[in-house]
């Protein structure tokens, strides 16, 4: 039976254009989508924006402009990265859209029927930056602890019963270890919830740009209650009999940056046990980036855009250095030096070097036909990558690992063609010991392009085309000896796949 597997990216907030921070999670998430895919899952890819609160209707009346306006305008933005980036999403959720507004309300009127949410009034610390609430004891020189400046508020609020879910999110966390990765990060929420869990105000009535609390129209929903509920809505709920419902919820796995991993590994499933729903099998939060060794912020003006990478050093470039750079959990910094150095490095001298010769060879020596040989010769792929274990590093988040494997294997196939000298071979006339050593090549080079198409899906289909392997033989099925590459095959001429960057002189 084919599985299904559901994956979320965060919804991004549309008072800014997206940086490289907001591409890293969505690069993330796409080469987890492509993976299931080619490991034959039915896959449902989730992005979209989080269009409602106080911090978007605060920056369109600076900007002299309708929240919706804005809304509209950014959004738009971040649809385009979805291009831009080659992420291959399959639907893209903003939370203005009528479908969401009527899941969130249902969501809000399901935990009201549990008796879940009574009325009060709400009096304390709110950032709007982080759209959070904060206690007095965890305000930093009358901050926020992210930096982020606290104003009172006063008014009368919707508060969920949070306290009453402390020991069943407790019992939870310990039923299922890989419910929050990394290890350290799952961690720090369970020391947070057993410091005890307050009740959290969800409405707001000193703004209005939101959506209206079913009952009571001056009342705004929580826009991380409104925003959390975009996971639900694009499957259909409150229609639990949606097709895509019942295929695909609960979530496999949301993917979240570690600013927000609270509102989806402590609120989020709260909000769902108190709505009866199941929970979500996997929150990961991964790391921050800095640039050059400071914080992405639009004050200091450094934020890269992901255009301007793309347009300098390549499309899948950009991607593979993106989850290449830093064990993905931790932080990271954006160096262009180290971008341009593993570029370099590990494309251009490492697998396109390999790819450029092996084809070549074959191109100049063997009239484009690829020669007799036999998988069975073949001397990569002894350390090389399986994909039992490129799976294992999948379900862990570890995209260091997984590429670390494959660069490995590229390694291999190179000192191996310098070992064999095929060249040589020529000039002794070993012409049939010389296509045995193309042909193991080749074939080391179709696995390679297979296991890096999740990560640079538009060489990996370059590499691919090259060798002539039929667009229905591109998945992980196709590993195996039975689709292994077949002598005679003719080839097209070859094309360089990653040239080498060269920093332009002005
Ligand atoms: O938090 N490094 O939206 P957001 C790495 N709307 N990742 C970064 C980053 C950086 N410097 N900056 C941003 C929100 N990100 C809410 C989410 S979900 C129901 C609602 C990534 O526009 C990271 O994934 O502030 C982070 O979690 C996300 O962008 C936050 O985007």
């Amino acid at each position: 039976m084919t599985k299904n597997y559901y994956i979320t990216t965060p919804i991004y907030y549309v008072n800014d254009r997206p940086h490289i921070g907001h591409a890293y999670t969505s690069v993330a998430c796409d080469v987890l989508a492509r993976f299931k895919r080619l490991s034959g899952c039915n896959v449902k890819f989730l992005t979209g924006t989080d269009e409602h609160g106080q911090k978007i209707e605060k920056s369109a009346v600076l900007a002299g402009m309708t929240p919706q306006a804005m809304a509209d305008a950014n959004s738009g933005h971040f649809h385009d990265l979805t291009k831009l980036m080659n992420i291959s999403n399959d639907d893209f959720i903003r939370t203005t859209e009528p479908r969401h507004i009527a899941s969130a309300q249902a969501l809000w009127k399901k935990m009201e029927q549990g008796g879940h949410i009574y009325l009060d009034s709400y009096k304390g610390w709110y950032s709007v930056r982080d759209e959070a609430y904060y206690q007095e004891s965890e305000l930093v020189d009358g901050k926020a602890p992210t930096g982020a400046e606290v104003e009172w508020v006063e008014e009368p609020s919707y508060f969920f019963k949070l306290s009453a879910f402390q020991d069943k999110l407790l019992a939870h966390y310990a039923a299922n270890p890989s419910f929050i990765g990394p290890e350290s990060r799952r961690n720090e929420v369970i020391s947070f919830v057993k410091g005890g869990l307050k009740d959290l105000s969800i409405s707001r009535t000193t703004f209005s740009w939101g959506i209206p609390v079913p009952g009571a129209p001056k009342h705004v929903m929580y826009v991380w209650l409104d925003a959390l509920a975009n996971y639900l809505s694009a499957l259909g709920y409150p229609d639990e009999n949606a097709s895509d419902f019942k295929a695909f919820w609960p979530a496999d796995l949301h993917m979240v940056g570690k600013d927000i991993l609270r509102f989806h590994a402590v609120y989020w499933p709260a909000f769902l046990m108190a709505a009866g729903l199941p929970l979500p099998k996997r929150i990961f939060a991964h790391g921050w980036w800095t640039i050059e060794g400071e914080k992405i912020s639009k004050s200091l003006g450094n934020a890269i855009a992901p255009a301007d990478l793309v347009t300098e050093f390549g499309l899948d470039q950009t991607r593979w250095f993106l989850l290449r750079e830093v064990p993905f959990g931790s932080d990271g910094n954006f160096s262009r030096e180290r971008m341009v150095q593993v570029i370099n490095s590990e494309l251009a001298n490492n697998i396109g070097n390999l790819v450029q010769r092996t084809l070549s060879m074959i191109n100049k020596n063997c009239n484009g036909i690829l020669p007799n040989g036999s998988v069975k010769d073949s001397p990569v792929g002894i350390t090389g990558i399986n994909f039992e274990e490129a799976q294992l590093f999948i379900e862990n988040n570890e995209f260091d690992k997984y590429t670390n494997r494959v660069i490995k294997y590229a390694s291999e196939a190179n000192e191996y063609i310098d070992k064999q000298a095929p060249w040589a071979l020529k000039k002794l006339g070993k012409l049939e010991e010389m296509g045995k050593v193309l042909y193991s090549l080749a074939e080391s080079i179709r696995k390679i392009a297979i296991f890096i198409h999740p990560f640079m899906p538009e060489s990996s289909s370059k590499i691919l085309d090259q060798l002539a392997v039929p667009f229905d033989q591109r998945s992980f099925h196709h590993l195996s000896e039975t689709f292994s590459l077949i002598p005679g095959t003719v080839l097209p001429p070859p094309q360089p796949v990653f040239p080498r960057f060269i920093e332009k002189t002005t």
